[in-house]
């Protein structure tokens, strides 16, 4: 009797773990915002600005959510390591790819690192979400223009590509322009952590929606 209860309990009280994955750029504020999220669903609060040092390799932490566990990997972003990524992506279960939306000046090595990440065929069918950082800062550029320098990047990539006969008309041109078509990015601030709780939501009712 002990151990039919013991079980349902432990049924009642299952919590099933997902994998998520934080990208971008060196410096576009990966670590800050793991940090931000530890601090706002754990009782022990996550590092503070002054303490994080650029990542070299990952860093991993986790929240519980109900009957949920979300299992966050924050990615370096340099260039060295960016190869990694990918061993990373058979394994998760959302990806979160932030950009800096201060720094207007490696926006566009920020969307061809993103690009490949979009359309990379291993999560092709991964939740994804694009976060525009550092929006307490003034400089920022706001969600809607974030959105609008990525799409035109796109179609200045598309352009070029026709240009140079390197156009690839064949499906996977169309699953990109699908993808970007029904992107959802949202604006946060890792620092202060505006829009962060919202973001949370978004990656934990999809990860709810993909549970097979
Ligand atoms: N103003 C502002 N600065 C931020 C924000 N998030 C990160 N930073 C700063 O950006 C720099 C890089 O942050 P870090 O988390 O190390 O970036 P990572 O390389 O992507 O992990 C640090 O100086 C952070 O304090 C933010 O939301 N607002
Ligand atoms: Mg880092």
């Amino acid at each position: 009797m002990y151990h039919l209860l013991k079980g349902f309990h432990e049924y009642l009280t299952r919590k099933e773990e997902f994998s998520v994955i934080i990208v971008g750029l060196d410096g576009a504020g990966k670590t800050t915002l793991l940090e931000k999220i530890k601090t706002l669903y754990n009782d022990v609060p996550g590092l503070t600005p002054d303490k994080i040092a650029p990542t070299v390799g990952q860093n991993m932490g986790k929240i519980t959510l109900p009957s949920t566990i979300l299992k966050f990997w924050d990615l370096g972003g340099q260039k060295g390591i960016r190869s990694i990524w990918p061993r990373y992506y058979d394994d998760c279960h959302a990806v979160v790819y932030v950009i800096d939306a201060e720094d207007r000046e490696r926006l566009g090595e920020g969307w061809e690192v993103f690009d490949s990440v979009l359309s990379n065929p291993q999560i092709l069918n991964v939740p994804l979400l694009l976060l525009a950082n550092k929006q307490d800062s003034p400089q920022s550029l706001p969600v809607d223009e974030i959105r609008r320098d990525y799409e035109e990047w796109f179609q200045n990539k598309i352009e070029n590509s026709r240009r140079t006969y390197e156009y690839d008309s064949s499906s996977d041109m169309h699953h990109q322009r699908e993808r970007i078509a029904s992107l959802d990015v949202m604006g946060v601030s890792a620092l202060e952590g505006t829009g962060v709780r919202a973001a949370i939501d978004w990656i934990f009712i999809r990860v709810q929606n993909s549970r097979s």
